[in-house]
């Protein structure tokens, strides 16, 4: 069987750099490129300095490397998308179109594109959210989600381009940190308790949102990419869930560990974005289509965090 050759696209971001390391121990650390606007730095294995909206070079790159799998990370996240939506729209939708139509002319075998519970709106059921719902987002990266949702659809239909996808919601760890989203204030928080500081959320007390730890995140990527083809019935993005919490929730849960860990709250912008999106994701195509099961609940994910970040900040 032939070995996979993958090219990470956003491999410097906050999941690019866990996902690279996952890939590279289970296809091999030469087999995995990890490519970013920002150079990556020294690492293990392959890395280039590449721009997602340079179509040759993203074509160039593919070449060079030998690549039949590519993951395409890079995006503005819905915070900082609002601060400039022409920017998001454009760096959004012109990577992915570079993705695809590279994709397609060199006959790619598999390409990876996450979207979001972004793509929901006030409009779509607010509880365990269904994979077949109405999508009118009102941020512009959720509008360019639901877009690229479509187009990987239309590229598999039409030209049968492998493309699959993944509605995470929002994604917490130690490894690395977020970029410019709206749940970010859940990894943010874990940080202030490690180190001390009194932490002020960003969002309201009763703000339910979908999260999902890392490792969940990274399994769910792999398993679904492994999947057999035929098994697959969703072809936009399929909905993922992991565990909903409010602030006051996983305060709640860091409490109980760091017994004088200090929240107060002082909403922003981001309040609306995050009343616009679910409290709870129904994931069951998942479940069924390619076996999808969460690991970690509120709790299990706040001791992993702390002894993790606690390590961190001793060394
Ligand atoms: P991030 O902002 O941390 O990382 C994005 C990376 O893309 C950055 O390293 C950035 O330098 C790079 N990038 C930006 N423009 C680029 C370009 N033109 N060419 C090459 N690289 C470029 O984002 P993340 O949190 O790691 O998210 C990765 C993907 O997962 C995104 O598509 C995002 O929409 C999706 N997602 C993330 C979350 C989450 O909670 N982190 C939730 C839902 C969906
Ligand atoms: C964001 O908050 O923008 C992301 C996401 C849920 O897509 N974390």
């Amino acid at each position: 069987m032939k070995q996979d050759r993958i090219l990470i696209i956003g491999a410097g971001g906050q999941i690019g750099a866990v996902l690279t390391e996952s890939l590279r121990t289970a296809h091999g650390t030469d087999n995995v490129v990890a490519t970013d606007l920002r150079d990556p730095g020294p690492q293990n294995g392959p890395t280039q300095v590449l721009d997602a909206l340079d179509m040759q070079a993203l074509g160039e790159a593919v070449q060079h490397w030998g690549i039949n799998q590519i993951y395409h990370l890079a995006a503005i996240l819905s915070a900082t998308g609002e601060k400039d939506p022409m920017r998001a729209w454009d760096i959004n939708m012109r990577s992915l179109f570079n993705v695809l139509e590279v994709g397609r002319q060199a006959g790619l075998a598999k390409i990876y594109f996450p979207s979001s519970i972004a793509v929901f709106g006030r409009e779509a059921a607010h509880y365990q959210t269904p994979q077949h719902e109405v999508l009118i987002p009102e941020t512009v990266y959720g509008i360019s989600k639901v877009a690229g949702e479509n187009w990987a659809n239309y590229y598999f239909r039409r030209y049968g381009l492998d493309v699959r996808s993944l509605r995470y919601p929002g994604i917490i760890g130690y490894q690395s940190m977020p970029g410019g989203g709206t749940t970010d204030y859940a990894v943010d928080i874990y940080h202030y308790a490690v180190k001390k500081q009194h932490f002020e959320c960003f969002l309201g007390p009763e703000t339910s949102l979908p999260m999902l730890y890392m490792p969940d995140a990274i399994r769910a990527t792999l398993g679904l990419m492994e999947a057999p083809a035929d098994r697959l019935t969703v072809r936009t993005s399929y909905n993922l869930a992991g565990m909903s919490f409010t602030p006051a929730e996983i305060a709640a849960s860091i409490q109980q560990q760091a017994p004088g860990f200090t929240i107060s709250y002082k909403p922003d912008f981001r309040q609306a974005i995050a009343d616009s999106w679910p409290a709870s994701i129904d994931d069951s195509a998942a479940r069924h289509d390619w076996g999808w099961k969460p690991e970690y609940d509120l709790d299990a994910m706040t001791k992993d965090m702390l002894l993790h970040l606690e390590q961190q900040y001793r060394s």
